[in-house]
């Protein structure tokens, strides 16, 4: 079949090769390559005062030490700030090796190539560093009172303080019948892809090129930063991207230290290099995110109606600001959901700490501002004495106002406008999932059983498929196979499925014949990666776009050849037919020899096919002289603004009466991407998602102790949740198209964790009678909690 592949819930392509062990990761690659090891900062904050190598230099099989004097021009420098941002008038960014101060755990001071990994490390704890220890700044609460300073040229640690206000929130306020006020905290956490960071690079002295194998989301991006900061052209520098277990976020390159050291070291000693990141690397020195403590003040109507609502928060931006302030303002302007009140104004500030730096992880600040906004929403419903799904339903915008202009400024500095969405729409579908009218009857018989239950709900909007642009490049083989490029990597998404899918809908090709590459600098070498839920958004259009110029292509040359015209064919599993006449035909293969003279010379079958075209020349394909040779073609789709995809979950716990268990018996997913290439992968993005932010809401948080030391630092003892922990989701779709794109698609690969923990502390809440304010919440603390209220 080749038609009505866009759409179809087909199974993943990938998925035989890598869940049969017949995946290609970084660590399965390089088997020679020497390997690099790091001395990190035992110390959350400190001077360097010496490095003594000496006792190191005895090991057999090393090979070299370096550390910051050691490093060239730009090498040496500190590494790029990589989003800069106008409000950002503090920005920091690290050495790749520390110079004279190290400001988190992990930070990166002297790096160790030797024969093996083992030798490497053996190094690595020969080497003495003296340090002078300075005062650690902690937490938020640490960062803002400020008698420490993370850097000492940073007053209050302030890398930024930002604010955007819409209408009068001080006088809205003020005249509002009724105001709450509510303060919550967001703790710490960070994701944990299967496989680490990790980079091979390997140096050709005759040619001067340099080929860079990594782990990582943003190939070109590794390929550029690299090529910039060793001083080479771009042509001599290519980056691919192999199999990638999971990247969450944490494998987008800024570049990281190690992805500049390693080609450095590679260069150098022209020899193979390779580094990977071992579990308590990932933990103390890549990167966290989520950490927020939030002031929301709101001022309703009788009816529950938002008049203004005034947010200040406190971001925990770690020690460095290599990506700007991306997160923070993501929290700042899609903390709003699908809801539009009279007036909003947020102001943040994001602090420096000595703690591992904050990147995006998966929702990017999201998770954080619907934690902020669906609180509130539930407060408002508790206050009046309204219920929770009425409340948000008379704050929605509706789908008659859309496209809907907050009159905020997206993170890229353009209007944040929604593109389309159907929120009431939404809500009833989960209300009929979740069955929300007939919980009252559950909860009374639950009770009736000696158990505590509780709904909650939580509702999202997502600026997917940012910008600025993505491509896709397709070529048609001699043999009819469909060879596909975009640049952009995967890391477990289902790209090879989706994008196949598109083509073969786009081109009328079986699936089975359409093979897809993602992250290879070689293939395409213009790309942005794979973040911020855009793949589907950015190369999917691409792609669809690619695949019409090459369907035009070889329509003109097949029309040629046939002596019809280009507007009677049809291309049908990879056959292009006269339609009404599907004898006169030829297929894609032989279209594809056409384009290729040289080939065609040697195909007797081509001639053959096409001997009635009247050709003089029995080896010259009937084609145009001027078309280009190649039955391929490339385009690029760069958008005018994010699309916005939206949600609404409901979740059903029980908290134990005595123990203070929390288990969630039932989790509810209403998901809107716009139309769904591969509604099965879709689900599948869902489903980890939730599942992440069930491991947020619940279990996952960075304990640091007051010096800085990451308390929790192996899976021995940071909580995940297993298959036992993750509830079986239950899904349903709407689809509301994207006006933006060709496709009428947005993105969904973050979606899924979004709300989870503004859900789950709804429906804790309500199945204990008192609000909770602060997540991850664990049994103890939900014990305490009860103490607590019961003391009144
Ligand atoms: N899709 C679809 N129809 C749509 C939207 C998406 O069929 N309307 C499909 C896409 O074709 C793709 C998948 O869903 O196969 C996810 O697409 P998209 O939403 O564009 O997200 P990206 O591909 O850009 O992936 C990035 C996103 C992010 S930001 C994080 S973080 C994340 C996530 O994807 N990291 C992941 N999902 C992950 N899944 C795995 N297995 N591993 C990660 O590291």
């Amino acid at each position: 079949m080749t038609t009505s592949m866009f759409g179809a819930p087909i199974q993943r392509k990938e998925d035989p090769r890598l869940v049969t062990g017949g995946g290609r990761y970084l660590d399965d690659m390089g088997h020679r390559a020497l390997a690099a090891a790091f001395v990190r900062s035992p110390h959350a904050h400190a001077r360097i005062v010496d490095i003594d190598v000496t006792d190191a230099f005895e090991v057999d099989g090393l090979v070299g030490i370096w550390t910051h004097e050691d490093l060239p021009g730009k090498v040496g420098e500190p590494l790029p700030l990589l989003i800069p941002h106008p409000t950002l008038t503090h920005g920091r960014t690290q050495f790749a090796l520390a110079r004279d101060e190290v400001n988190y755990v992990g930070e990166a001071i002297v790096m160790v190539v030797a024969r093996d990994r083992y030798i490497a490390e053996d190094v690595c704890q020969r080497i003495r560093v003296d340090y002078e220890l300075l005062t650690p700044v902690v937490g938020i609460a640490n960062a803002r009172d400020g008698s420490a300073l993370v850097h000492e040229d940073v007053p209050g640690n302030v890398a930024c303080r930002m604010l955007q206000e819409v209408g009068d929130v001080d006088a809205a306020i003020a005249a509002a019948p009724h105001t709450l006020e509510l303060e919550l905290d967001i703790e710490r956490s960070a994701c944990m892809p299967m496989e680490g960071k990790g980079v091979l690079a390997r140096w050709d002295t005759d040619k001067g090129e340099l080929r860079i194998f990594s782990s990582t989301q943003t190939s070109t991006g590794v390929r550029a930063a690299v090529a910039a900061k060793l001083d080479l052209p771009l042509a001599k520098v290519e980056c691919i991207a192999p199999d990638v277990g999971g990247g969450f976020g944490v494998k987008i390159n800024h570049p990281w230290p190690e992805e500049v050291l390693i080609p450095w070291a590679a260069r150098l000693l022209e020899q193979e290099v390779k580094w990977t990141e071992d579990r308590r690397e990932h933990f103390i020195s890549s990167a966290h995110e989520r950490g927020q403590l939030q002031e929301i003040k709101v001022g309703f109507d009788e009816q529950g109606r938002i008049l203004a609502l005034d947010v200040k928060f406190w971001h925990d931006n770690g020690a460095y600001t290599p990506y700007g302030i991306i997160v923070p303002i993501i929290t700042s302007t899609q903390l709003l959901g699908p809801y539009k009140p009279g007036a909003y104004r947020c102001e943040f500030w994001s602090l420096y700490t000595n703690t591992v730096l904050v990147t995006p992880y998966r929702g990017a600040g999201r998770p954080q501002g619907c934690f902020a906004m669906e609180r509130t929403m539930d407060a408002i419903a508790e206050y009046l004495g309204i219920d929770r799904t009425e409340v948000r339903s008379r704050n929605f915008i509706l789908p008659e106002e859309m496209p809907y202009d907050h009159g905020l400024l997206f993170q890229d500095g353009r209007p944040l406008k929604y593109d389309s969405g159907d929120f009431p729409a939404s809500m009833a579908k989960l209300k009929a999932l979740v069955g929300w009218d007939d919980f009252a009857a559950y909860r009374e018989q639950a009770e009736a059983e000696g158990r505590r239950v509780g709904l909650g709900i939580g509702c999202y909007v997502e600026g997917t498929g940012v910008g600025p642009y993505e491509g896709g490049h397709i070529q048609i083989e001699t043999s009819g196979r469909v060879n596909v490029s975009t640049g952009l990597t995967s890391q477990g998404q289902g790209h090879e499925t989706s994008f196949a899918q598109i083509v073969a809908q786009e081109l009328g090709v079986p699936i089975g014949d359409v093979f897809v590459t993602t992250g290879d600098t070689r293939r395409m070498p213009y790309a942005v990666g794979t973040f911020a839920s855009r793949a589907a958004v950015m190369s999917g259009n691409a792609i669809a776009l690619a695949a019409r110029n090459v369907r035009a292509k070889a329509l003109r040359i097949a029309a040629d050849a046939l002596e019809v015209s280009a507007e009677d064919l049809e291309i049908v599993d990879g056959i292009v037919q006269v339609k009404g006449a599907p004898g006169t035909r030829m297929s894609l293969g032989t279209v594809s020899v056409m384009s290729n003279p040289l080939r065609y010379a040697f195909d007797d079958a081509a001639k053959a096919a096409t001997q009635f075209a009247g050709s003089n020349d029995p080896n010259k394909p009937p084609v145009a002289d001027d078309d280009e040779p190649g039955l391929e073609g490339k385009d690029f789709y760069s958008p005018t603004q994010a699309t916005f995809a939206n949600g609404m979950h409901a979740a059903i716990v029980e908290t134990d009466p005595v123990t203070a268990e929390i288990r969630v018996l039932r989790y509810c997913v209403i998901h809107d991407c716009g139309n769904m290439i591969n509604p099965m992968i879709v689900e599948g993005q869902v489903h980890g998602g939730v599942a992440q932010g069930v491991g947020g809401a619940l279990y996952e948080r960075m304990v640091y102790d007051e010096s800085g030391q990451l308390l929790n630092a192996s899976f021995m003892d940071f909580l995940m949740p297993y298959a036992s922990e993750v509830p079986h989701i239950e899904t349903d779709h709407l689809e509301t198209p994207s006006p933006l794109n060709p496709l009428g698609i947005k993105g969904a690969g973050e979606a899924g964790c979004i709300p989870v923990t503004a859900v789950i502390a709804s429906a804790i809440s309500d199945a204990e009678g008192f609000a909770i304010t602060s997540m991850p919440i664990s049994p103890v603390e939900l014990w305490e909690l009860r103490q607590r209220h019961a003391r009144g």
